[in-house]
């Protein structure tokens, strides 16, 4: 997906883009208010940052429209290019190291050798399937919450040109979600394949603007790597595969990042490594995760979000962000973006994995005991 800076010669008509706007006054925030946003739009940097533009025109009220119109968000922000993290520098260093503990003069390194990964796999018995994927952007567009309808297509039509290159296991078909039937669609995301549409803080951000237009998900033969194009992020890169063996479809997710990084220019820099639309996947922009069955050890929530929290893992349900479990499976995940190679970050998951089966199993032979 080699870019240029020229934009397709098509005319957007007016709307296809969000309009940059300059706020007057700081937005107010409903008492309890939790996100970084929150913490961090102080009256000294909204003062600083009022009036600032980064170089795609996106403007402090489009980068915390999110956090201002839902103020549950955990963060609150999402970035209009890979420049506004340097334009809103004041605003966004603070959440970065909030978030990640990474400093402003910190620089993140990356590592994708999976023959690091000194690991067996864990028990099918437990583990339903591990996903492991990643996020990038294109280094010459703006993000999904500054682009146009235009630019959109045009990030498309790369992919699909980059696609129709993939080889061996790699090869396979896109779907582009605009031709897509509902049916074919509702049964992708039952599946755990494709993103659900409709979240209220994409919604806010811009990011669901003329959908489903320029969105779709490319899967392999084997539907065990597949790419979501224009969510979130332009790309999330995906490898998945059912039971335990976090090796295998870490190493699938290698060698696709070395084929893609030949042919597609992505966002990066060497403080924030690749750029993300929302702060919290920059770096690494990668999250492994595990459906994994713990029936007993779920009934101990404390005890169970103590091992998460000492191994650097998360607690979701099963249909992603903001889902719930069902019949005992946890989605598991790496929390950590930034600051620790993609190996080491592998190793978050399986650790906070291991030692969960673990629990359970103490739990097990503890109820047979009785
Ligand atoms: P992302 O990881 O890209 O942020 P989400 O967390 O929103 O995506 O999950 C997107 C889809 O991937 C959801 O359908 C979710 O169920 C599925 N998923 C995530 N982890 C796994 C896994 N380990 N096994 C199977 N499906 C998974
Ligand atoms: N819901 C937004 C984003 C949190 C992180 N999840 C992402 N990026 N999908 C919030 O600020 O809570």
């Amino acid at each position: 997906m080699g870019c240029s800076n020229s934009r397709s010669g098509e005319v957007d008509k007016p709307g296809s883009a969000p309009k940059a706007v300059a706020l007057q006054k700081k937005p107010e925030f409903p008492a309890g208010c939790k996100s970084l946003l929150c913490k961090y739009l102080t009256d000294d940097v909204f003062n600083q940052l009022k009036n600032v533009q980064d170089k795609f025109g996106f403007s402090l009220a489009e980068l915390i429209n999110s956090g201002v119109v839902n103020p549950n968000s955990s963060i609150g922000v999402y970035a209009g290019s890979p420049d506004t993290y340097i334009a809103f520098a004041p605003l966004m260093d603070k959440i970065i190291e909030d978030y990640h503990g990474f400093k402003p003069a910190d620089k993140h390194v990356s590592d994708w050798d999976a023959s690091k990964c000194n690991f067996e796999a864990l028990e099918d018995k437990y583990c339903i399937s591990t996903r492991i994927r990643f996020a990038r952007n294109l280094a010459d567009f703006p993000l999904g919450t500054k682009i146009s309808k235009t630019e959109r297509k045009e990030v498309e039509k790369l992919a699909k040109e980059a696609f129709g290159k993939f080889e061996g296991e790699m090869a396979g078909q896109y779907h582009d979600l605009a031709t897509m039937d509902k049916e074919t669609q509702n049964q992708l995301i039952a599946d755990h394949f494709l993103f659900k549409e409709g979240d209220k803080y994409l919604e806010a951000a811009g990011l669901n603007r003329e959908w489903p237009d320029g969105r779709g998900i490319f899967i392999n033969k084997a539907k065990t790597f597949l790419i979501w194009v224009n969510e979130e992020d332009q790309f999330r890169v995906i490898s998945m595969q059912n039971g335990g063996d976090i090796k295998a479809v870490f190493t699938r997710l290698s060698n696709a990042h070395g084929t893609i990084n030949k042919v597609a220019k992505f966002a990066y820099n060497d403080h924030i490594g690749a750029v993300a639309t929302c702060p919290t996947n920059i770096g690494t922009g990668l999250r492994a995760s595990i459906h994994v069955k713990l029936p007993l050890l779920s009934k101990d929530m404390a005890t169970f979000e103590k091992i998460a929290s000492d191994n650097h893992v998360q607690i979701r349900g099963i249909h992603g962000e903001h889902s719930e479990s069902e019949g005992g499976i946890y989605d598991i995940s790496n929390k950590r973006r930034i600051g620790f190679s993609e190996v080491q970050l592998v190793h978050d998951m399986y650790n906070g994995v291991k030692a969960m089966i673990e629990k359970e199993k103490e739990l097990e032979h503890a109820h047979a005991s009785h």
